[in-house]
């Protein structure tokens, strides 16, 4: 059993040489990106032991997603080569420094990702962890994918805590037979930590009272935490008597027994905390919600309070925000420090 395992597609992503419309842009750089192995690799860099579980092709792609994740100390050894089918890639453009107007142009229909099934999975392996972390872009890539999400986010005895980032990707569900949003909402529902930005939930689901409104229509993760883009975060932690969190293995969870044979009979009331967001000087907003979560997580499995997960959830995103690319992983030692050095002002 590791701290974290991690499943999703991972790409390697072309990011622009300079700013402008992808037609314009004359040569890219090669960088790694995928939602999930991004936080993974935040953990794996924050000193927690990790997997991550995919597909790539039997390419030189495929051999640099594996060499780059395996080398933030992520294990690697559950993700299937398909001969077959390509590995997913992605560019994206930049608007001028600390603008986000970017472009992202995918090549991953019928990537070897996108034909992860329940049958190809390696199950065992996804769920031999303290926490599984999901997010709704592999629900999008197909149905195998969805059937596979919906697999690991039902609510059965022994589960590893299911973390699940909403991450609405209109652009991938454009032509999916589902309804994304409804889909997404479905498995939020079966996850225990749930992250979704306030505006995504407007645009998905036409949310618009903020983090309490989103509360009510979510109340059943012990966790929910509403991303606030600059502002901060605001988590709900349900730990009062009648929840599912009886103390556990870790922080948000309880034992997996008592997890598992959940009953919502009725959620006891979870408690608003926000903490502010760090002010930063922001480079490119990809992979931020990412090593966010990454943080949050971390603080959860060393069982820290929900403000401090609040808090790490901030400072790994500080970290991502300051880079054009995906992941910015200070060694954990560096973090430790960062963190100390803050003194409660920092955080308004
Ligand atoms: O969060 C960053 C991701 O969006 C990026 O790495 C690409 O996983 C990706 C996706 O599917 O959009």
């Amino acid at each position: 059993t590791v701290d974290v395992v991690a499943l999703g597609e991972s790409m390697v992503t072309f990011l622009p040489s300079r700013p402008g419309p992808l037609a314009d842009v004359p040569s890219f750089d090669r960088g790694i990106g995928g939602a999930e192995s991004n936080t993974v690799c935040v953990l794996a860099a924050a000193g927690h032991s990790a997997r991550w579980i995919s597909a790539v092709g039997q390419d030189g792609f495929g051999d640099h997603l594996l060499r780059a994740i395996g080398e933030y100390g992520v294990d690697v050894s559950s993700v299937r080569r398909d001969p077959h089918r390509p590995t997913g890639i992605y560019f994206r453009t930049a608007g001028d420094r600390g603008t986000d107007a970017h472009e992202v142009a995918y090549y991953r229909a019928g990537s070897a990702a996108s034909a992860m099934t329940t049958a190809t999975v390696d199950l065992a392996a996804a769920r031999a962890a303290r926490v599984l972390h999901l997010s709704g872009i592999t629900a999008a890539l197909s149905a195998g994918c969805l059937d596979l999400v919906r697999e690991l986010t039902a609510r059965r005895p022994g589960r590893p805590l299911v973390s699940f980032d909403v991450n609405h990707r209109p652009g991938l569900w454009r032509d999916r037979d589902a309804h994304g949003p409804e889909v997404l909402l479905e498995l939020a529902r079966g996850a225990d930590i749930v992250f979704v930005g306030e505006d995504e939930a407007e645009s998905a689901w036409g949310i618009k009272g903020g983090p309490s409104s989103i509360r009510e229509a979510l109340p059943e993760p012990e966790v929910l935490v509403v991303k606030q883009d600059a502002r901060g975060a605001t988590a709900f932690h349900r730990t009062s008597a009648g929840s599912r969190a009886a103390g556990g293995r870790v922080g948000a969870g309880g034992t997996p027994s008592a997890r598992g044979c959940a009953t919502h009979a009725r959620p006891a009331p979870a408690p608003a905390t926000f903490v502010p967001a760090l002010t930063v000087d922001i480079v490119a907003t990809v992979g931020a919600g990412d090593a966010f979560a990454a943080g949050f997580l971390s603080a959860t499995l060393r069982a820290l309070p929900v403000r401090d997960r609040l808090r790490h959830g901030h400072l790994m995103a500080a970290a991502a925000l300051t880079v054009p690319g995906d992941l910015a992983t200070p060694p954990a030692r560096d973090l430790a420090d960062r963190l100390a050095a803050l003194d409660d002002t920092a955080w308004g």
